[in-house]
């Protein structure tokens, strides 16, 4: 249910192909804050033109725009009951979506553990953060760009070599996914959430950390033919991956989210069977 305590209009930039916009729209949906979707056309250059550069000076998506509508308070000096703001980089969006609705929303502490009552979950998601930066989403993401969107949606040329270089750190990535950041726990007593831990860094529950990272996950899937992620031949040594992607895949409004990049799958695995 949306929720009607908000009187901010929140416009999200993005695109159903994109990563990092698929995460935002996901927690908003799942938190039920309300949002107006306008879709930039990466293909079509939507992100380059001179209007969009306005929102985001990076020229990327996702951003996010806040227009208070009757929540202003004028004797309150702080930017975001002031006026309008924009805000780009997934990151920054997730966190300032749950510290500003917290309360209105009801947003659950468990999508970034409060580091006044539970640092060391905080810190760990906040590690995590970095990690999908740094690590992950060059990894992943760029062999899915460079397999399938690069080109089937913008038209470019394979290049073997930086595609065989690609899978090896993606092969690193999903492995240190594998023992480490989804890893059961053997010491229940060094987590919170003890046995329960189901989820990304030892949590019991989700967290922004767990909406990153599938989504990249899931772009891997315009690679395959399984129907599944965890079903295919690339996620077959890392079995804790898989569990977590099957509980992930589990995740409320998980069909809505997906359902652009299920057709492009569709159709770039019709491409690739016609080409045999
Ligand atoms: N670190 C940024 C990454 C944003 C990003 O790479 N967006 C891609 C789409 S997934 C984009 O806009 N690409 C167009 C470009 O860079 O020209 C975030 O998390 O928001």
């Amino acid at each position: 249910m949306i929720s009607t305590q908000i009187k901010d209009k929140i416009i999200l930039y993005g695109n159903h192909i994109s990563q990092p916009s698929r995460s935002v729209m996901w927690f908003m949906m799942l938190n039920n804050i309300p949002f107006e979707f306008k879709l930039i056309r990466l293909e079509k250059l939507d992100h380059r033109s001179k209007s969009y550069e306005k929102i985001n000076p990076m020229k990327q998506i996702p951003s996010l725009t806040i227009i208070p509508i009757e929540n202003s308070n004028p004797k309150d000096s702080s930017s975001h009951h002031n006026g309008e703001e924009t805000i780009f980089e997934s990151q920054a969006i997730l966190l300032h979506l749950f510290h500003r609705y917290r309360k209105l929303c009801q947003i659950p502490g468990h999508w970034y553990p409060d580091p006044h009552s539970h640092l060391t979950e905080h810190t760990k998601v906040n590690m995590y953060l970095g990690y999908h930066n740094s690590q992950l989403r060059p990894a992943v993401g760029g062999l899915a760009f460079a397999v399938s969107i690069g080109p089937n949606a913008f038209g470019m040329a394979k290049d073997e070599t930086n595609i065989r270089q690609l899978e090896k750190k993606t092969h690193m990535v999903l492995k240190q996914l594998d023992t480490f950041w989804m890893a059961p726990s053997e010491d229940v007593s060094s987590s919170s959430a003890g046995g329960n831990a189901r989820y990304l860094c030892g949590q019991a529950k989700i967290s922004i950390a767990d909406l990153l990272c599938y989504n990249e996950l899931m772009q891997l899937s315009l690679m395959s033919n399984a129907s599944v992620l965890w079903e295919s031949e690339m996620f077959k040594s890392y079995p804790n991956v898989c569990k977590w992607l099957q509980l992930m895949s589990k995740t409320p409004e998980h069909d809505k989210v997906f359902k652009f990049l299920n057709i492009l799958k569709e159709k770039s695995s019709n491409e690739r069977t016609s080409k045999l």
